[in-house]
This record gives C-alpha cells, structure tokens and sequence, in this order.
C-alpha cells in the first residue's frame, strides 16, 4: 500500500478522536489491568544488588518494567511511581543487577500474555527494624549517618515501607499486586524476632493495600553460604508465614570480594530461582527461553542475499524475538508469514516487506564467511522524502541511517532503488538487523557482496554469490560499456572473472559480463 492511502487511514483515525472529544463523554478511569502483574521487592543490599549489569541485563523487554522508587534522571525516571523499562539499576540510579531482574525476566518469560513489574525499595545494611513501622524512627534515630542517608534516598523521614505502600496503591491502579520477592538478614544476624518482624512487614503493607496474604505469595532468598551469616532461618520461614516460599543459596558463588554479596552469574541464577518459587505458588510451569531460528532452516550466508520478507522464526523469552511489528493486521495480504502481522506484498519482484513504520524492525541469523569489508545493497522503494533505515549486527549498527530515495510519482512504491554502503563485518553467525528510521518505505531484499556487481538486466539475482565466492569455474563473454563484444573468458569468481578480462578490457575500465550458462549479467568496474 502507498503513501497516499496510508495517510488517509490516518486522517480517518484523527477524525475519529477528534468526535469524541467533541461529544464529551468523559472515558471513565481505566480499570487494573489484570495482565499487568506487580511485585514488590524489598530487602538489603543483596536485593538491590553489588554486580556490575552486563549486556544481557541491560535489554529492554516491552513486558518487564518498574515502578520507579527514586528519581534517575539519566535513565530518564524523574516521577516516583511512574511505569520505566526495567533496565539496571532497578533500584538506584547506577548499573547493578539486582535479585530482581532475572525474576522479573524469568517471569515474563514464562508467561508471554503478561507484563510484569517491580516496586523495588532495597536498603544496603539495613535491619528488618527499618521496615517496621513501628520500629523504623528508633531505629534510624540510633542509626549511623550512612544508612540514614541510604534511607532517605527512599523516603525522606527514612519510613521506606510507607514508601513503598504510596508506590504499591498507585500501582493498583494500573495492574494487580501478585506478590513478594525479599532478601534481607545479613545484617540481623543477632535478632531472634527475625522471623516475626518480617512476616510483620509483610502484614501491614498487604493490610494497608487492602489486600490478603492468601493471594500474595512471598518468596525469601537465602544468604551467601560461603560468606558471613547463613543460617536455615531463610529455609524456615515457611513454618511461620503462611503462603511463603524461599529460594536457595547452594552453589550461589560470592563476589569474590566480601562476605556479604553475591557474584553477577549468582545474581541471574538467584533471580530465576525466585520465579521457580514464584511460578510454583501460582501454579505455573516455568518456561525455558527458545532462541530464534533461521526461516529456511539454514542462516542466510554473507556474501550472500537476504529477502527481506524472511526473517527469522520467532523463539521464546527475552531476545529472542525476531521482528517488531506495529500492528497484527497484515496489509499486503499475501499470508506469506501467515500470523506475524508483518505487511507482505506481492510485487513483480517477488514478495517484499512494505507498511514499514519507525521503530518497526526484522532480524535475520547470519553467517559471515569471512571477517571483512562488505559492500551492503538494499532494494528499497519510497514515495516520500524522509523514509529510512539503519542496519545493526548482534546490536551495534553496521550503517549510518540510510535514506531511501523518493520516486518519481505520488504513490510510487513499485520501482526499488539499490541504496549502497560500506561495512565492515566479524566472521560466524550473528544476528543482523533492519530497523525502519523513517517511516513509509519497502524492503525486497539485502545483498552483501565482495565488489560491487551491478546487475544490468535480464538477471534474476542482484549478485550471485558463486560469482563473490567460487564454487566452480563459468564461461563469460565479455563487452565493453558500448556493447561490442571482447572475447570470452573462463573463470570461477569474481577475482578471476576480473583478472582474465583485463587482457581484453583495453582501456581497463568498467566492463559487462554475461555467463554462457546462466542469464546472469553483470556489469563490473
Ligand atoms: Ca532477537
Ligand atoms: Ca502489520
Ligand atoms: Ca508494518
Ligand atoms: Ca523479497
């Protein structure tokens, strides 16, 4: 579909909104939003956690976020109890990974209608006294000035758990309050009310939430077994505290640099023990991640070309999806890749991908023969000026943004420009992806290749890969750019196919090539 009847779908959309504005029928308050699932976490410093996040913690998953308890303007939180993406810290403003990402994301995982979210109030060093609300201001009037200010950081008369009670009833508005996730003990290793103040802590926030433990499982973390203070206390809360899970320490490694915390790898493991335990109470099997697969079985090679409209077979779990798409409708209405709601067309060409909206984006399991410099070729068509695209590998961007030409005639999608650039690619399988800058365009295909190869016509591919890479020798019969035929050479690849027609190219410039046993032709500078 063009441009033109894009737009008007829109403007039919705007009409839309703009009547019922005018007829004045306030939209009642949203209610909860049942899929919308809620957890608070709160503990000490091992919920929040010590370890540096890494590149797997920090992607962004449109079904995992937080409420936000303190104010990260860097991160672009600036209103407590406001809805973020849940990426490190989710607790503070630095780049830690925390008990709670990888419950959280296990979560999600494992159940793909759901959106899961975090209250997330930790406070290093702290006893369960400061979550008592009856125990928080003398505790904190003995306390030295370190953990007053860590306190504060939450709350500013150090009452955290009122903090997160505020947190927690706005969240209802917008989704259910399903559980608990605690960690906390290391610094209350003296304290036999232990048990009693936690489970109290609990209490009164669900009493101040209106809300019964029956429904609200919680689930408590053990402590580091190799480090200062592990006891069975954590194993046997559930004796005291009813609807009451914990997650087990063993085989959980230290940072390696105090007795209190544990390592980045024990933090993901700890966090996806958490969800088991979760899952468990609400009768819910966890389910295993599944990456990506290729769509014909095998990754696209490079050099090589990638139709654009096969993309990978989606797999389960965070990352592992393979397109981004704005709306389920598909508007090509082929079916060619029935159910994704990505919009394929049928053109002159074969299938292409088309309706392409900002932010859209595909990816495609790749195999690049050799690390190197590549000439990468898009087949793209635009009727409008500002259309775009950028092309990324396992996340990082290979290309610049990429304009795509606008063509001549209002609603002209049918003739595909080649827009070019150079790149430079690490050899093995990756994961290559296209992601729309600009919207309004379509896609056929990708090609990376060796030299450039400049189909001239009447070949049905825009570079064979047998000509960039060798797979058996092939007769030509070379021309120069007037037509007038050289001679014939053999060659298998480009690299002989250029050398052997030197001889012949007499001025040694751009010359064609057309193979005897296929309609290839080319045209080479
Ligand atoms: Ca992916
Ligand atoms: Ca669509
Ligand atoms: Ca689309
Ligand atoms: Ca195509």
């Amino acid at each position: 579909m063009g441009f033109f009847k894009q737009l008007s779908r829109f403007t039919s959309v705007a009409c839309f909104a703009a009547g019922f504005i005018a007829f004045g029928t306030a939209p009642a308050e949203a209610a909860p939003d049942p899929n919308f699932h809620i957890y608070i976490a709160y503990g000490q410093s091992n919920m929040g956690g010590t370890a540096d996040a890494q590149s797997a913690d920090k992607a962004e998953n449109p079904r995992f976020k937080i409420f936000a308890s303190q104010k990260c303007s860097g991160k672009g939180r600036n209103t407590i109890g406001e809805v973020y993406p849940a990426v490190p810290s989710l607790f503070n403003c630095g780049n830690t990974i925390s008990i709670a990402d990888w419950f959280g994301r296990t979560m999600a995982d494992s159940m793909p209608d759901v959106t899961i979210g975090i209250i997330p109030v930790a406070v290093g060093g702290a006893s369960i006294k400061l979550f008592d609300q009856d125990q928080y201001a003398s505790y904190l009037s003995t306390a030295e000035d370190w953990l007053k200010n860590y306190a504060k950081e939450y709350a500013s008369d150090g009452n955290v758990t009122k903090t997160i009670i505020d947190i927690a009833k706005k969240a209802q508005q917008v989704g259910v309050i399903k559980g608990f996730i605690f960690h906390q003990g290391e610094t209350d290793g003296g304290y036999s009310d232990w048990p009693k103040i936690v489970k109290k802590t609990r209490d009164d926030i669900l009493k101040a939430l209106d809300m019964s433990s029956d429904t609200v499982p919680f689930v408590a973390g053990e402590l580091l077994r190799s480090g200062c203070c592990y006891s069975d206390r954590v194993s046997k809360l559930p004796n005291t505290m009813d609807n009451t899970y914990y997650a087990s320490s063993e085989g959980l490694d230290g940072n390696g640099v105090d007795r209190y915390h544990f390592g980045h790898d024990a933090y993901v493991t700890f966090g996806k023990r958490y969800a088991e335990q979760m899952l468990k109470a609400i009768n819910r099997a966890p389910v295993v991640p599944e990456p990506q697969k290729p769509f014909k079985d095998k990754p696209f090679e490079i050099p090589g070309k990638i139709e654009a409209e096969d993309f990978d077979i989606p797999g389960v779990g965070s990352g592992n999806d393979s397109y981004s798409e704005n709306d389920s409708e598909d508007h090509g209405g082929t079916n060619y890749r029935e159910g994704t709601g990505v919009d394929i067309y049928k053109k002159a060409t074969g299938y292409i991908v088309g309706y392409n909206q900002e932010g859209e984006w595909l990816e495609y399991t790749v195999n690049v023969k050799e690390a190197g410099d590549y000439t990468f070729f898009a087949a793209v068509a635009s009727a409008n000026e500002t259309s775009g695209f950028q092309m990324s590998l396992d996340g990082k961007n290979i290309t610049d943004v990429i304009s795509v030409p606008k063509n001549e005639g209002e609603d002209n999608y049918d003739d595909y420009n080649k827009v070019k650039e150079n790149v430079n690619l690490p050899a093995g399988e990756h994961i290559l992806r296209f992601t729309v800058t600009g919207s309004w365009m379509d896609v056929d295909y990708f090609v990376f290749g060796e030299d450039e190869i400049v189909c001239v016509d009447g070949c049905t591919d825009f570079v064979r890969p047998a000509l960039s890479h060798a797979t058996g020798a092939e007769s030509y019969r070379i021309f120069d750019m007037n037509g007038n035929y050289l001679g014939e050479v053999r060659a298998s690849g480009m690299q002989e196919l250029r050398a052997s027609a030197k001889t012949l190219v007499k001025n040694g410039g751009t010359f064609i090539a057309k193979s005897k046993n296929s309609s290839t032709i080319v045209r080479v500078k």
